[in-house]
């Protein structure tokens, strides 16, 4: 027996955070969730499977006009055609309450009640699913607890939209224990709600399939559906099958090695030629992310226009599936000392004013029994911390966390440098 295992398809999500200003295909970035769903019917179809579950927010929230549903009724259609049965539990998304406009779903369609949990058999009597949908979004109790109790001889797949023991980044609906799932003797617990798929156990098999289209930059990577496959009341796999059409790419580039504009493109360039391998011939969307410490930091300021064109001619260069969502420049300019402390501004004063500091032996005595009575009242943890991040990664002298002659030096030059590249950086975006 094999089944299809989705959720979170969020259908006709509008696009968030994109305006057309960023030279992005928004039409078929609109059109990717229906894509995903229809790529899972294909899937469906092609393999001749036994039934599909979707664990909720199949939509994003009421429907914007009868296209969406419709849409769904389609596809549905298709796999009704093909005798292959849909079961549906309603989420947060698309709760009960929620979804003001409603259409006739074809007869292979079924939705769990919000009311209480339900079962329902497979024709033959071999599959319980056991589900119940979400009345409204806010589900504050563990719904868990009142589903039925596994049916003797069936394989038992539990249909929930769940925070589970709670996830970051979504809000903690129908929250349950992992044992509390287990407690219910199923044997595939089939979860929606986390967007990020995830594994919390295997046999019995807990799952969360994760969303099936990337939205935005927020859902990176592949998106897929769980294909299982049962053998003797087994399940012997339970594969990720991707089905997205777009693919959401974070793409960090390290420019320390670039000195100038012209560099940073041919980074920029060759960090793409990999996310575009990433995105396995799909439409990829990139957000570029440039870092590190570059002599080519003070060229950006000035041909910031010219640096943002520059990385969509480098993604149109690569591939024409490509696109930039967004560039973060997160560079750090490089502190020459010589340089900036012969400066005539405040900024050559101050840079001036800490070396000398560090030359007077009378103030660097009082520094140092200040700054040893401020590290003494670390916690001990917090100690280790200060000196890894601030003082040895420069290449300071002891190990030691308290501040001696020899580590004085560091901290101020640590300090001096520290100071100089917050100022040139915010004067450089001035
Ligand atoms: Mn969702």
């Amino acid at each position: 027996m094999r089944f299809l295992h989705t959720a979170d398809i969020h259908l006709d999500s509008p696009l968030t955070g994109l305006s057309a200003a960023n030279d992005l295909p928004l039409d078929r970035l609109r059109e990717s969730t229906r894509q995903a769903l229809a790529n899972l019917v294909d899937y469906a179809l092609a393999e001749a499977v036994d039934f599909i579950v979707i664990a909720g927010d199949l939509y994003d929230g009421t429907w914007h006009d009868f296209t969406t549903g419709l849409y769904f009724v389609r596809q549905m259609a298709r796999l009704d055609q093909a005798g292959i049965p849909a079961y549906v539990v309603l989420g947060n998304h698309d709760a009960e309450n929620r979804l003001t406009r409603k259409l006739t779903l074809p007869g292979n369609v079924h939705v769990f009640p919000a009311e209480r949990a339900e079962t329902v058999f497979l024709p033959d009597r071999s599959v319980a699913l056991h589900g119940r949908s979400f009345p409204t979004a806010a589900v504050g109790d563990n719904l868990v607890l009142a589903y039925p109790p596994a049916a003797p001889g069936c394989f038992n797949i539990g249909l929930l939209h769940t925070a589970a023991g709670g996830r970051e980044a979504h809000a903690n609906y129908a929250p349950c224990a992992l044992s509390d799932l287990l407690a219910k003797g199923y044997d595939y617990w089939a979860l929606g709600h986390v967007h990020a798929r995830e594994v919390l156990h295997e046999h019995p098999h807990i799952v969360f399939p994760g969303n099936l289209q990337g939205r935005h930059i927020r859902e990176t990577g592949t998106k897929s559906f769980t294909a299982v496959r049962v053998e003797n009341g087994r399940v012997v796999a339970a594969d990720p099958v991707a089905a997205d059409v777009v693919r959401w790419l974070r793409c960090p580039v390290d420019l320390a090695n670039a000195a100038d504009l012209d560099d940073a493109v041919d980074a920029i360039g060759a960090a793409l030629l990999k996310a575009s391998d990433q995105a396995e011939g799909r439409l990829a969307v990139v957000r570029l992310v440039l870092e590190g410490t570059s002599p080519a930091h003070a060229h950006f300021a000035a041909q910031r226009e010219r640096l943002m064109a520059e990385c969509h001619a480098a993604a149109a260069r690569v591939s024409s599936q490509l696109w930039i969502e967004k560039v973060e420049v997160r560079t750090r300019p490089i502190f020459e000392q010589t340089a900036t402390a012969a400066r005539a501004d405040a900024i050559g004063a101050l840079i001036r004013s800490v070396d000398a500091l560090a030359r007077d032996d009378e103030a660097r005595a009082a520094l140092s029994r200040e700054l040893n009575e401020l590290v003494s009242r670390l916690p001990d943890e917090l100690k280790g911390r200060w000196w890894k991040g601030g003082v040895e990664t420069l290449g300071g002298g002891s190990r030691s966390p308290s501040i001696d002659e020899s580590s004085l030096g560091t901290v101020i030059a640590a300090a001096r440098n520290l100071l100089a590249v917050r100022i040139l950086d915010a004067e450089g975006e001035a």
